[in-house]
């Protein structure tokens, strides 16, 4: 059996403008995983060099950080068994037209560049536990139990 562990999640800047917090939130929480932390917070050009680092170099990156940087974005870390590949599969591939229906980039997103969220690779081992470090201190997670865990987990 998987373990529960925990992922790093954001809401990049188009999904705030477009109003789609409350959805990413509502799919995650409903699917059963635990928010542990979150942060609304604009992104510096220091910050997105660092979370982004893997493409640099690639035709792509100045855009990438122009984009992340340009408005606010929800930082958030949730928890749950097998949580960080879970969180994949809901996003749907890294091009929304390329995303099942379903999926939260395949139902929100048209375009590679503006596709909603981010999500630790679960591909990448250890790729979570560094991302969430980039964004959060130890003591703004919060250990708590969900009243519903024990329905959740056999
Ligand atoms: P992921 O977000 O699915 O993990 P990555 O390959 O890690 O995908 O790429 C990081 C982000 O960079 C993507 O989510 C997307 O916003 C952007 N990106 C990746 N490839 C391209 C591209 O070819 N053109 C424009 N943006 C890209
Ligand atoms: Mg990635």
């Amino acid at each position: 059996m998987s373990e529960r562990e925990r992922t790093f999640v954001m809401v990049k800047p188009d999904g705030v403008n477009r109003g789609l917090v409350g959805e990413v939130i509502s799919r995650l929480e409903d699917r059963g995983l635990k928010l542990v932390g979150a942060k609304f917070m604009q992104i510096d050009e220091d910050l997105a060099h660092e979370h982004y680092g893997e493409h640099e170099g690639k035709p792509f990156f100045e855009g990438l950080v122009d984009f992340i940087t340009s408005d606010p974005v929800v930082a958030m870390v949730w928890e749950g068994q097998d949580a960080t590949r879970q969180v994949r599969k809901m996003m749907g591939e890294t091009d929304p037209a390329e995303s099942a229906p379903g999926t939260i980039r395949g139902d929100y997103g048209l375009d590679l560049g503006r596709n909603v969220i981010h999500g630790s690779d679960h591909e990448d081992p250890g790729a979570n536990e560094r991302e969430i470090s980039l964004f959060f201190d130890d003591d703004e997670l919060v250990d708590w139990e969900r009243e519903d865990e024990t329905w959740l987990y056999e």
